[in-house]
């Protein structure tokens, strides 16, 4: 038979019989790769220097990332808004105008749940995998606030602004997209995040939302939209979001764009008789269908089992869910203590599968959708 958790938890009982040393209800999956593998504990206060917060992970399961423990990436200032003062400028279209945070919201109001990832998350140098989230936005689209602008005009290319002003850059953060990218993407200027106001730091009043579009684009306290009739040349589009790529023998400098394939453990969580190995599946433009997951450093995969976002947001019609994650678990059965290597791969049903490797054609830090390793020690 089996051990049960309450025959472990007496096995582990000191002599003295005092401290009960338990078998605890979460074993932490330690990452085996880049920075995080060095920095440990201190991984934390690092990147809050440089303005990253990754997701809390006792936030990281399950279908929806509550606003408080949310990941958060920007350049350190927020701006605080008077909303009564609040005007967003939509310049370079067909009838140039302003609106009021009033005028925004009687607006038709959509809704998207949609994975919001940071085009660096888990590449080889953070080595972990927090800066990521899914919530519930609304507000209007983009699509209803240049319709009231008369319509795009000339404009091919949109770029969105920040109301954030930057030290020493002093600009402020701005970034630019295609007009056929926002459009295929069904943008949305979110005022809510999970039926609340935006808090301050996720861009009160109002921050874009473009689903399946890594979200340097999401720009946050947006104050601007300004068309264009040709690409940003802006710095957070040709300097910082960008890979070299070798394509047709030849490199080349590729913007960040669209979140790849991927998936990851999340966390490891005691249920009677062993363990379950928790996580997401998303990005990637196909149908994901399904996740494997092995205990065993690759040598074995087993087949875990995937909940699609329809499974609890079937209040929405499937394409504002589009872009969302599935959320897969898997039942360890009584592994044995130790340490053990975890992963989980992701498969689309077009046969695509989630790289096990780097890919050598792809050089820098965004978009790295190979798997993740994680390292669990298994209690006695
Ligand atoms: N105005 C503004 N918007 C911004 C940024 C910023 O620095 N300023 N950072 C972008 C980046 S790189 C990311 S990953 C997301 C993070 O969103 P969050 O902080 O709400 O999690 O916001 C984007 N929008
Ligand atoms: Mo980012």
């Amino acid at each position: 038979m089996p051990s049960t958790s309450i025959e472990r938890l007496i096995s582990s009982t000191t002599t003295e019989g005092r401290a009960l040393a338990s078998v605890p209800e979460e074993l932490r999956l330690e990452p085996i790769e880049g920075m995080a593998r060095w920095l440990g504990p201190l991984l934390p206060l690092a990147l809050r220097f440089v303005s990253m917060i990754e997701q809390r992970r006792e936030t990281m399961s399950g279908p929806q990332s509550p606003v408080d423990g949310y990941f958060r990436r920007d350049r350190y200032r927020h701006p605080r808004v008077d909303p009564g003062r609040y005007r967003l400028q939509v310049r370079g279209v067909a009838a140039p105008r302003e609106f009021t945070l009033e005028e925004l919201k009687q607006l038709p109001q959509e809704e998207r749940v949609l994975v919001m990832e940071c085009a660096g998350n888990g590449n080889h140098v953070m080595g972990s995998a927090g800066l990521l989230g899914q919530a519930r936005w609304s507000g209007p689209s983009l699509e209803t606030v240049i319709a009231a602008c008369g319509g795009l005009g000339h404009a091919t290319h949109l770029v969105f602004r920040g109301l954030d002003a930057i030290p020493v850059l002093r600009g402020g953060y701005h970034y630019g997209l295609s007009a056929v990218e926002v459009e295929q993407a069904r943008a949305l200027l979110a005022l809510e995040m999970n039926g609340e106001p935006l808090p301050r730091p996720r861009g009160f009043p109002i921050r874009m939302v473009v689903p399946g579009i890594y979200s340097m684009s999401h720009v946050k306290w947006l104050g601007t939209i300004e068309g264009k009739t040709q690409p940003h040349d802006g710095f957070y589009n040709r300097k910082v979001f960008v890979n070299r790529e070798r394509r047709n023998g030849r490199w080349e400098t590729v913007e960040a764009r669209f979140i790849g394939l991927k998936s990851m453990v999340t966390r490891c969580l005691r249920t009677p008789g062993g363990w379950t190995l928790t996580g997401w599946a998303w990005g990637g433009r196909e149908t994901i269908e399904r996740v494997e997951i092995t205990t065993d450093g690759g040598q074995t995969w087993q087949p875990a089992v995937l909940r699609p976002p329809t499974a609890w947001f079937g209040d929405l019609p499937p394409e504002d869910l589009e872009h969302a994650w599935s959320v897969f678990d898997y039942h360890w059965p009584a592994p044995t203590p130790g340490t053990h290597r975890v992963t989980s791969r992701a498969f689309t049903t077009e046969g695509t599968a989630q790289p096990m490797v780097e890919d050598a054609d792809v050089h820098g830090h965004f978009n790295q959708t190979r798997v993740k390793w994680r390292q669990v020690r298994v209690p006695r």
